[in-house]
């Protein structure tokens, strides 16, 4: 579905001053640019232009991940306690989870993870080893309660994420599984303009024996890691998984200098943002809950389990800490909110507005994202608002359009500008289009 939109109509609340307790460029754009509206601490509303974004990013991961064939549910948010009693983990989780009693006095959470409440859900479901192998993830909204809510969408209590869980018959499946999922993910992120580094990691509150993080680097992330100089240089059809995971790349806690088999001058440190964390940990759960499908010889077996997730709502502030100059947002092409922003310059004037107005209706009439500026707002003050938005391309129409019907295009990243005509711009724009 495309979507344009006039200025005038758009609920879009700019804001002019520098929020002075937003720490971290993404956050401050994101409050600047109108994005989201913090409703408590760590707890955020979605505004039209915040939600495009999370929905195209939204988008990209759901395409990505039915490409290798794995099923899109919704499980609830609110979970009841009895599941994690079965599990083990209603006690260890600790006040990360947010607990809360039903009108019966029975002991419910809002859902931090889906572990538990897929294993219920898989042993009603996933009877033989004929169902396996199976991948079924969401994306919903997780509530944990952080101690240090930061940096807004980035450490939030309320956050998006994708979650996947697979199921496999045995430990040789499942680890094709995993680097399946794994090499997944270098795609989707890239497919985002991101280029992700796997990292080893800790399995924590979720366990198992085999993890990575996918980290991006950024002088903002909380993040400390460890890799392998060779990962900035590898080429995009190099970056699988065989090639990377023999690559030196850890998380902070993974990390001993002792042990590191990259040598010192190789070996680089850096500050970095996880977008993403995926966990082998086998019969984990399917044995604490007593989950079997009947296996080939007649006898049940326990399945193999991974679960797979991606900060969905913690990528739009990532993305932008990576794609952003003093002026604003810069947003890559596969996730804009729009892919222009046109700006009527003189919107007194009725030349000027008609021909803004028409290429407006060209442009929309050819399937391309366009966000009009047709405000009374002076010129200097539209150009500024275009800047923090951060549309990949600024359409400018003032008086070169009427006088000699030039159009003036702005390449955000670049900043190049350059004069075209009517049909110049158009051909540039449907041609691309087209070949997607
Ligand atoms: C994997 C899927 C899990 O929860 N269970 C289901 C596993 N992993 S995780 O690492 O704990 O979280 C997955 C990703 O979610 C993002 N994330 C957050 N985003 C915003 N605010 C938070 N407080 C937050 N916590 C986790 C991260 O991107 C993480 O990689």
């Amino acid at each position: 579905m495309i979507f344009y939109m006039r200025l005038s109509r758009y609920f879009l609340p700019i804001l002019k001053e520098t929020p002075h307790d937003a720490q971290i460029a993404s956050h401050r754009l994101m409050l600047r640019a109108g994005m989201i509206h913090q409703t408590t601490s760590g707890i955020y509303s979605w505004l039209p232009l915040g939600l495009k974004v999370l929905k195209n990013i939204e988008n990209i991961i759901e395409d990505g991940q039915n490409s290798i064939g794995c099923n899109r549910i919704t499980m609830p948010t609110i979970q009841p306690a009895h599941l994690w009693q079965e599990s083990g983990r209603y006690d260890d989780y600790g006040k990360e989870m947010l607990r809360m009693k039903d009108r019966h006095d029975r002991d419910m959470l809002y859902g931090p993870t889906h572990e538990e409440v897929i294993t219920d859900l898989a042993r009603g479901c996933i009877k033989s080893y004929k169902h396996l192998p199976q991948i079924l993830y969401q994306i919903h909204w997780k509530f944990r309660d952080e101690i240090r809510p930061r940096f807004g969408v980035m450490r939030a209590r309320e956050f998006y994420m994708k979650d996947g869980y697979s199921f496999d018959i045995d430990a040789k499946s499942a680890r094709e599984t995993y680097k399946k999922i794994y090499e997944n993910y270098l795609t989707i992120f890239k497919n985002m303009g991101l280029k992700a580094i796997p990292v080893k990691a800790d399995t924590g509150a979720i366990g198992g024996d085999l993890s990575h993080e996918f980290q991006i680097v950024a002088p903002t992330g909380e993040s400390t890691i460890y890799y392998d100089e060779a990962f900035d240089t590898i080429s995009d059809a190099n970056r699988n998984f065989d090639t990377l995971n023999n690559l030196y790349a850890a998380a902070d806690e993974m990390h001993s200098e002792e042990n590191c088999p990259t040598p010192k001058d190789k070996l680089k440190s850096a500050r970095g943002i996880e977008i993403g964390h995926i966990f082998y940990f086998g019969k984990k759960y399917s044995q604490s809950m007593n989950f079997t499908v009947i296996g080939q010889d007649g006898k049940p077996i326990h399945p193999e389990m991974g679960s797979y997730g991606i900060g969905v709502s913690r990528l739009v502030g990532a993305i932008i800490e990576a794609n952003h100059d003093d002026n604003g947002i810069i947003w890559p092409e596969s996730v804009a909110p729009f892919h222009i922003s046109l700006i009527n310059a003189k919107p007194s004037d009725e030349a000027t507005t008609k021909l803004s107005d028409d290429l407006y209706a060209k442009l929309t009439h050819s399937g391309i994202e366009v966000l009009y500026d047709d405000t009374a707002s002076r010129a200097g003050a539209k150009f500024a608002t275009a800047d923090i938005i951060g549309s990949p391309y600024h359409i400018i129409v003032g008086r070169d359009a009427t006088e000699n019907g030039l159009y003036e295009l702005k390449d955000r990243r670049t900043k190049d500008r350059t004069s075209l005509t009517f049909s110049q711009i158009m051909e540039k724009f449907t041609a691309k289009t087209v070949a997607k």
